[in-house]
C-alpha cells in the first residue's frame, strides 16, 4: 500500500467561499473526493491535512517521513513565498514532493512569482486549478 499526503496550506479552507475568479468555486472537500475517486481500487491510501500554521505543517511532513509515505503533493499557500523553515523541512526529509499552485502564480503579482519551496521538490504544476493535484498524484504513483 502505497501512502500519499496531499498537504494543504494556509487559507486554503476557505477554498470556493471567496475569490472564485482566482481559485475556482470548488472546496476542499471537492479536491479529497476528485482525488480519492481517482485512486479507487488501487493500493493507495491518501491522507489530506489542511493547516493555517507554518509549525504544524513543518510537522506533519516530518510525520508522513517516519510513516513510510511514498510522497507528498503540496500547495505551501503563501507560504511558498515566505517560508525558508517549510523549504528545510522539504529538503530534509528526502521524500519526493510536488508543490501544486491552483493558480498560476508566474501571471500574478510580483511578490508570487517567486517560490522559496519549489527548490526543494521534484517539479511545480500552477495554473492547473485541481488538475494540477491530479497530475501531482499520477506522477507520484508512477
Ligand atoms: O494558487 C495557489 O494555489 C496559491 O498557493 C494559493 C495561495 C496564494 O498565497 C499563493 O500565492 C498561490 C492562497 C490561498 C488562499 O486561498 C483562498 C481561497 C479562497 C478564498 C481565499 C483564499
Amino acid at each position: 500500500m502505497k501512502k500519499i499526503a496531499i498537504i494543504n496550506g494556509p487559507n486554503l479552507d476557505r477554498l470556493g467561499r471567496r475569490e472564485p475568479e482566482v481559485y475556482g468555486r470548488q472546496t476542499l472537500a471537492d479536491l479529497e473526493k476528485l482525488l480519492r475517486d481517482r485512486v479507487a481500487g488501487a493500493a493507495v491510501e491518501l491522507q489530506f491535512f489542511q493547516s493555517n500554521h507554518e509549525g504544524e505543517i513543518i510537522d506533519r511532513i516530518a510525520a508522513c517521513a517516519d510513516a513510510g509515505f511514498a510522497g507528498l503533493v503540496i500547495n505551501p499557500g503563501a507560504l511558498t513565498h515566505t517560508s525558508v523553515a517549510l523549504r528545510d523541512a522539504l529538503a530534509g526529509v528526502g521524500l519526493p514532493a510536488v508543490e501544486v499552485h491552483i493558480s498560476n502564480i508566474y501571471r500574478r503579482e510580483e511578490f508570487r512569482r517567486h517560490s522559496l519551496t519549489a527548490p526543494a521538490c521534484a517539479g511545480v504544476i500552477s495554473g492547473l486549478g485541481f488538475h494540477g493535484y491530479a497530475a501531482a498524484l499520477d506522477f507520484l504513483l508512477l
